[in-house]
């Protein structure tokens, strides 16, 4: 086989169902991250039960903490391709890239002639999304590996990711934020909105309420340039959010093409209950 994308679970893929993969010559793998809570893991699988463990983590008095993908589940993400592109969760935050990098090296070297490339993505979830769509796309079309390189590098861009959490508890525990940030939100209510600016998480608003943190969402989509093209919100069990920030999207423009999907094991753990994640084209 060609090509495959390999991506690591923080981009809340777990299936080629959700890329369209159907008859592509394209494999899909997803190296999983994990959650490590009150004696139990939490693998970034299909079959991990979200809502439980939300459920489970807030009934938790300790810190919990996460695992990024080891070398070698990335190595088994990028199947038997010739040609593999991995995209991994900012390395400012994670060790995945890292992980990817020395899987990249291996499999090089066991398979010569064999290329892999690993984005990093300075971004996590539905910007990760996006770009695995991209390179979908790119490989549809039968690009070379160096062509497809270019590309994606520079649709990584053209991406952006804005964030709006009612928790920053998980962030701060492990030591992935600020702790002055994460007392912001510890007042009931109030959500930070903020965007991935250089692989970290760079909050620019303290909105009271929902109306007034999708407010700001939009806002920023506009001030950043959006102008119409592909948006996906995921949300952590806040379908509701979700469902009114779509709306005023399509209002404001008519030809954004706006997916919303429940995030997934990593993305709940950080984001939190009511956390709402959004990727978008610029
Ligand atoms: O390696 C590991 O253990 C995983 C660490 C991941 C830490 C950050 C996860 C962030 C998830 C939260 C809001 C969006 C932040 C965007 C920053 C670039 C989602």
């Amino acid at each position: 086989m060609r090509y495959a994308i390999a991506v690591d679970s923080s981009s809340d893929i777990t299936s080629p169902d959700q890329l369209s993969l159907h008859g592509d010559d394209i494999q899909l793998g997803v190296a999983p991250l994990t959650i490590v809570a009150g004696g139990r893991e939490f693998p970034d699988v299909e079959t991990t039960d979200v809502r439980e463990m939300v459920d489970f983590l807030e009934s938790l008095h300790e810190k919990s903490s996460t695992a990024c993908p080891s070398t070698g589940e990335w190595l088994a993400a990028f199947h038997d391709a010739a040609e593999v592109f991995g995209i991994a969760i900012t390395s400012k935050l994670s060790g995945s890239y890292d992980a990817g990098i020395i899987a990249k090296e291996t499999y090089e070297r066991e398979n010569p002639g064999r290329r892999v490339h690993i984005v990093d993505s300075l971004s996590t979830g539905p910007q990760m999304w996006l770009m695995a769509e991209k390179l979908r796309d790119l490989m549809r079309e039968g690009l070379s590996f160096d062509r497809i390189r270019e590309e994606i590098e520079s649709y990584r861009e053209k991406t952006q990711l804005i964030f709006s959490l009612e928790s920053l508890k998980n962030l701060a525990n492990n030591g992935r934020v600020n702790p002055a940030v994460a007392k912001l939100s510890s007042i009931l209510g109030i959500r930070v909105v903020g965007r991935a600016t250089e692989g970290t998480l760079d909050p620019f608003a303290k909105a009271r309420g929902e109306k007034k943190a999708l407010s700001a969402i939009v806002k920023e989509m506009h001030e950043k340039g959006f102008v119409g093209g592909k948006v996906n919100i995921s949300h952590v069990l806040n379908e509701a959010a979700a469902l009114k920030l779509k709306a005023m999207i399509e209002e404001r423009w008519e030809n954004a093409q706006v997916r919303m999907y429940p995030t997934r094991v990593l993305t709940s753990f950080y984001a939190e209950r009511g956390g709402l994640l959004i990727g978008y084209e610029i």
